[in-house]
């Protein structure tokens, strides 16, 4: 029997470049076993796309219901981050901007995680895409109703109101096995797909198209 499906998303028209990106995974550590896989698949295709190993900040909430206030806040800290760190052309003195141009300081503290690094190749510019990263699995209350209505309205909120394309990197699977198989772990003979790498996909696309459309180009 074919298991041929009309579902899902084809390839993109083109390959969209992120090596000039700064992405944001936020992601909750409830159902850690499946975010791991998630976010690993994500990390790996920002990776394919272009996007730096330093460009990629990886923070974490302790569910989803804390995803969209985290997203907002850490968007909002970017751009402020972004702000501090702009060379004034105005107040800032010449050998500033010199020490700007000819700063070589590429070196990664031990230790520490690409994402925390204070490497000069590092952006500090405002973030160009989040991925918003999460698994709700229904239990016995109505708790995951509510929560998987506030994460998406909540999401889908921050992003308008930013400006910043954030990507619903959000599970919400009726049993384990839903999550599993969407994770890319399915073990009833269906490993599924990890949609991980779907949401780096669309944060790339997104970013790379608002950049263009922000400058009036359609
Ligand atoms: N967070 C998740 O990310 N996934 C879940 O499946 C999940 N289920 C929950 C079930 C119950 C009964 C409760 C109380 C919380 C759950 N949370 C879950 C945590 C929730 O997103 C949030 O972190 C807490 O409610 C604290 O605001």
């Amino acid at each position: 029997m074919s298991d041929a499906t009309i579902k899902g998303l084809p390839p993109p028209p083109v390959k969209y470049d992120g090596s000039n990106q700064r992405i944001l995974i936020v992601h909750a550590r409830w159902n850690d076993t499946i975010i791991q896989a998630l976010v690993s698949g994500c990390v790996a295709k920002l990776k394919e796309q272009g996007v730096k190993e330093e460009n990629i900040v990886i923070k974490t909430v302790p569910g989803s219901y804390e995803l969209p206030f985290a997203t907002q806040r850490l968007i909002a800290g970017s751009q402020t981050q972004s702000s501090v760190n702009a060379p004034s052309l105005l107040g800032g003195s010449t050998s500033n901007l010199v020490n700007l141009l000819t700063s070589d300081d590429t070196t990664a503290q031990p230790g520490q995680s690409p994402s925390t690094s204070t490497s000069s190749t590092a952006s500090t510019g405002p973030f160009s895409a989040a991925i918003s990263i999460g698994c709700l699995i229904k239990g016995s209350t109505m708790h995951f109703e509510y929560i998987c209505d506030a994460v998406t309205n909540g999401l889908m909120r921050v992003q308008l109101d930013t400006g910043v394309p954030v990507i619903f990197g959000v599970l919400t699977a009726l049993t384990d096995d839903q999550a599993l198989e969407r994770a890319g772990l399915g073990r009833k003979g269906n490993k599924g797909h990890n949609h991980g790498e779907d949401w780096a996909l669309a944060a790339v696309e997104l970013a790379a198209q608002s950049a263009e459309w922000s400058k009036g180009n359609i």
